[in-house]
């Protein structure tokens, strides 16, 4: 399938999305958010897959959802949309994403990022919510994952006077797992994506699943969810074929069974 404003391929085992509008800074538009959970989709379809990367270019990830669309749009026009709704769609992709931010990751784009599991940064990523400029705040989990990844003192510094972080200060406050120059960082997301497609299909599905409801659910709630992914990963072929694997010395041949 051809996108318009996203680029779309797989290199072997990671499907790799870039976001494709330097005209305008990838700004999130409508047409954007709907090809990308589109490309999302396709890729979590793909037996082909085991990991996704999402990245921009050097200079711009994402300079957040697009102001212009937005501008004129009443309450009731944004709740009709359903635009904020498209995030969702993330949120619904199985296999592990990891986003390659380089440049600006602002607003809708912060929150991209943090919609991904893993992020990798160039040391010329920048990360911010600056909502409160516009006269509004974030909307698409800003004020959620972010206070999770850093917490409350430094979210609150971002959310409330538009701080913006530098890529070493993302690493120290927990919102990226590992700053490299620009010229490695896509090599390095497209790396880590392959470590991370070649392992147990089934157990990475339920390991992305338990590690998110840390955040969703109470601790007696989701240690008993961690249980039972846990017991049921003995249901599978590859459970038997990882310990086998183990015992024989060998490495493991896995079949996603
Ligand atoms: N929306 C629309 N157009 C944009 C956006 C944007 N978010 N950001 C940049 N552009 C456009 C500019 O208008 C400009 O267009 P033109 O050349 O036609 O004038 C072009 O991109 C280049 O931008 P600049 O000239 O401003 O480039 P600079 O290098 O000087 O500055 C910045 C780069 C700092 C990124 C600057 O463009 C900027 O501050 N952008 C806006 C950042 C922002 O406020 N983001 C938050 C938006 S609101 C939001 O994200 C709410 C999310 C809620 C839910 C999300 C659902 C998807």
């Amino acid at each position: 399938m051809t996108y318009k404003t996203i680029l779309s391929e797989k290199k072997e085992s990671v499907g790799v999305i870039t976001l494709n509008r330097p005209e305008a800074m990838n700004a999130l538009n409508g047409a954007l958010m709907t090809e990308l959970i589109a490309a999302l989709s396709a890729f979590d379809a793909d037996d082909e897959i085991g990991a996704i990367v999402i990245a921009g270019s050097e200079r711009v990830f994402a300079a957040g959802a697009d102001i212009s669309e937005m501008a004129k749009m009443s309450a009731v026009e944004m709740v009709k949309s359903s635009f904020v709704e498209l995030f969702d769609g993330i949120r619904a992709i199985k296999k592990p994403i990891i986003a390659a931010v380089s440049g600006y990751a602002l607003g809708g784009g912060c929150e991209l990022a943090m919609s991904c599991d893993m992020i990798v940064a160039s040391e010329k990523a920048k990360f911010g919510q600056p909502e409160i400029n516009l006269g509004v705040i974030p909307g698409a989990g800003g004020t959620q994952r972010l206070t999770h990844a850093v917490g409350k003192a430094i979210a609150m510094e971002m959310v409330l006077n538009n701080r913006i972080l530098s890529a070493t200060e993302a690493l120290e406050f927990g919102l990226v797992n590992r700053v490299v120059p620009v010229a490695e960082y896509l090599d390095v997301a497209l790396k880590l994506a392959k470590r991370v497609a070649a392992r147990a299909p089934l157990a990475l599905r339920q390991a992305k699943d338990a590690v998110n409801k840390a955040y969703e659910l109470s601790l007696t709630e989701a240690l008993e969810f961690e249980r039972r992914a846990f017991y049921f990963l003995f249901a599978t072929e590859d459970q038997k074929e990882g310990m086998a694997a183990f015992v024989e010395k060998r490495s493991a041949d896995w079949k996603g069974k």
